[in-house]
C-alpha cells in the first residue's frame, strides 16, 4: 500500500514529511489544515479520532480511526526509520537510539503539547476566556527557558541533535526551530541551532519538503 502522509504545512507533519523525502519513499500527500479547523471535520475525524495531523495511511494496526492509520508524529518518525532500516536515520547503538527517542519525548510533549499548546491553544488549559493571556504568556516563558535547555545541548560542538548522527530527531527539531520564529522569538539567540539548522537546510531532502509546503525557514 502506498502511504499516505496526512499534514499541515509547517505543522508538527513537517517532520515526517522531511523523513519521507529522505527515504526516497513513494508516497502521497493530504492536506489537512491544522490552522483553518479542517481537522475538526467528520471526515477527518474518522480517519483519527484525535483530530490532529500527522497521520499516516499504510501502517498495519488501528488506533481507533481508519484502517491502516499510525498517528503521533513520534510513533510515525519511530516507524518509518525503522521501516527502512538501510536509510541510518535511527541509531543502532541502544544508548544513541534512547538519545534519539529522549529527544522526540522531550519535543513532543513538554515542548509541543504543553508549551506551544499554551500559546496557542489555551482553551485546553483553562475555560475562562479571560485566563487565556495569562496561559499564553506562561507557553511563552517555557518555551524560551526550553529553547535555552536546546541551545545548551547543541552547543558542545555535535553536529546533530544526537551526535551519532543525522536521525529522526533532527526533522522534529527543524518544526520547532520555524515555530520559534512563528512566534517571533529572536532565533539568532540560538547560533548553535542555528548552525544545526543551517546544516538541515543544506539537505536536498529538507529543501524539497519546504517546497512542497511552500514555507521558507531563515
Ligand atoms: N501528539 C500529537 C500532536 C499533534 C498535533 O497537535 N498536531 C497539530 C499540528 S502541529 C494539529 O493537528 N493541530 C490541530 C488542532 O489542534 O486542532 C503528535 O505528536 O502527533
Amino acid at each position: 500500500m502506498t502511504l499516505t502522509l496526512y499534514y499541515s504545512p509547517g505543522a508538527c507533519s513537517l517532520a515526517p514529511h522531511i523523513v519521507l523525502e529522505e527515504l526516497g519513499a513513494r508516497y502521497a500527500l493530504e492536506l489537512v489544515s491544522a490552522r483553518d479547523g479542517s481537522t475538526q471535520a467528520p471526515a477527518y475525524r474518522a480517519i483519527n479520532p484525535k483530530a490532529r495531523v500527522p497521520a499516516l495511511r499504510g501502517v498495519a494496526g488501528r488506533s481507533g480511526g481508519a484502517d491502516e492509520v499510525l498517528t503521533e508524529a513520534p510513533a510515525i518518525l519511530l516507524y518509518l526509520a525503522r521501516a527502512h532500516p538501510g536509510a541510518g536515520l535511527l541509531p543502532a547503538d541502544p544508548a544513541a537510539e534512547a538519545r534519539c527517542l529522549e529527544w522526540l519525548n522531550f519535543l513532543s510533549s513538554t515542548v509541543h503539547g504543553m508549551s506551544y499548546g499554551q500559546i496557542w491553544r489555551p482553551q485546553r488549559f483553562v475555560a475562562d476566556a479571560r485566563d487565556f493571556p495569562a496561559v499564553t504568556a506562561q507557553g511563552r516563558r517555557n518555551v524560551e527557558e526550553q529553547y535555552a535547555y536546546i541551545e545548551a545541548v547543541l552547543a558542545d560542538g555535535r553536529d546533530w541533535a544526537v551526535p551519532q548522527g543525522y536521525s529522526i530527531a533532527d526533522p522534529f527539531l527543524l518544526v520547532f526551530y520555524h515555530w520559534g520564529g512563528r512566534i517571533e522569538l529572536d532565533m539568532r539567540r540560538y547560533p548553535a541551532w542555528r548552525r544545526v539548522t543551517q546544516r538541515m537546510l543544506a539537505r536536498p531532502a529538507v529543501r524539497r519538503a519546504l517546497a512542497q509546503e511552500k514555507i521558507e525557514i531563515g
